[in-house]
């Protein structure tokens, strides 16, 4: 036991937590309005499931950039709607968030489903859109205001696949599964299923669910006597898990590989035990080295106990993206000199000329165009991807994430 009194180490402790946030606070000023970015993204609903993850990157950010000066001094503040799990949703959180909040930018929506029905709303009222999970195949494209920082099915998907057969090298039989009430679910398929083709497997069969469905039954009684070695799943999470689940208690036995809406632990109260084995691609790794990640890393383990999913990585990146946009602009440009129109057109354009240094690793947009030709959004160009494992504890209760490649 140390004889310091405890007074005496209660002022020892304030004092040096004091040393370490005081040059950092000092740098914003805090009397001063705060720039309003938006995050509309699922907080209620299934969708939720990812949603959370991303609230809670956006929240890092928002602390953690504010420490640092928030954009050349002044404080960011961000105003949050939620979109539920649906297009109407996702259109209202939009709306509130450009004609009430103000906002200078919105990080949104959750689902790829959502997106194609809110980002044209933000791109006719010239507002950019930074999507921080939207991984279908035409996101950028829907308008010169939309970007993305979660890169796309095409370049994720493939190599879930090719890992699977690092594991079994003799695997031939492929059956596929997807729901087909979902952008996103259906985007990624398509890869896959090309995929399957370009690797020379043998595709078995292709089985169709919703997203809204909790018995796959007919499905899995139609695919089981196929004996595939292999069955690759896009779905969401709750339907995805419980897709699984029910593979598992029907008796397969296979390799399985889940697309990106299995990318969350939320994921692992659905299927417990029998999570066990999905492979996963992934956009980010909680183990890349670099000093970006490594202080998103530390300040979401003291929230959070655990290590940092995707969804909140690229949440985080996604406001990241926002911050250090608006830096450079107000250099270049006063913010306080622009109205709300100059500035959000501005700002576009110089989130377009950037390169970020991010927990995703060094990042960058490139332009792309209509399929008419007419100039649109920032597609990610991003140098790393991931494959990662679910190891589950056998009662089912604690997972992980493994990497494996
Ligand atoms: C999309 C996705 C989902 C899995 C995000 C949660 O990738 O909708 O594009």
């Amino acid at each position: 036991m140390s004889k310091v009194p405890f007074s005496k180490r209660l002022v020892a402790f304030a004092l040096v937590a004091l040393m370490v946030v005081l040059p950092s606070a000092l740098l914003v000023r805090a009397e001063e309005e705060p720039i309003v970015i938006g995050v509309a993204v699922a907080q209620t609903t299934n969708v939720a499931l990812f949603g959370q993850e991303q609230v809670i990157g956006a929240q890092i950010a928002e602390a953690f950039f504010n420490e640092r000066g928030g954009v050349n001094g002044r404080p960011i503040r961000i105003a949050y709607a939620d979109t539920g799990g649906d297009e109407a949703g996702a259109i209202n959180a939009f709306q509130t968030l450009i004609n009430r909040e103000n906002v200078v930018g919105i990080l949104g929506p959750t689902l790829s489903q959502q997106a194609f029905a809110a980002d044209p709303i933000a791109d006719q009222a010239g507002v950019p859109v930074i999507a921080p999970s939207n991984t279908a195949r035409g996101i950028p494209q829907i308008g010169r205001f939309i970007f993305r920082v979660s890169a796309p099915v095409t370049f994720i998907a493939p190599n879930a696949v090719k890992q699977a057969i690092k594991i079994n090298p003799d695997l031939k039989r492929v059956a596929v599964f997807y729901a087909q009430n979902d952008a996103f679910s259906v985007s990624e398929t398509g890869v896959f299923q090309q995929t399957v083709k370009d690797l020379e497997l043998e595709l078995l069969d292709v089985q169709t669910f919703q997203t809204t469905d909790t018995d796959f039954t007919t499905q899995i009684t139609n695919v089981l006597p196929l004996e595939p070695e292999l069955i690759i799943i896009s779905g969401l999470a709750a339907d995805g898990g419980n897709l699984v689940r029910q593979l598992r208690e029907f008796g397969y036995k296979g390799l399985i590989v889940g697309g990106n809406g299995f990318n969350t632990t939320n994921l692992f109260p659905v299927c417990q035990a029998l999570c066990d084995g999905i492979l996963v691609a992934q956009a980010y790794s909680y183990q890349y080295d670099s000093e970006i990640n490594q202080a998103f890393r530390e300040a979401y383990k003291a929230q959070q106990g655990k290590e940092p999913p995707q969804f909140s990585a690229q949440a985080f990146t996604g406001i990241q993206v926002f911050v250090e946009a608006l830096s450079r602009l107000d250099e270049r440009k006063p913010l306080k000199d622009m109205d709300l129109a100059t500035l959000r057109a501005e700002l576009r354009d110089e989130i377009m000329n950037g390169k970020y240094d991010t927990p995703l690793g060094p990042i960058s947009f490139e332009e792309t165009k209509k399929d008419d030709g007419t100039p649109a959004g920032g597609e990610i160009v991003q140098e790393r991807f991931y494959v990662a494992r679910i190891e589950m504890s056998e009662d089912g209760k604690e997972g992980r994430f493994t990497f494996v490649d």
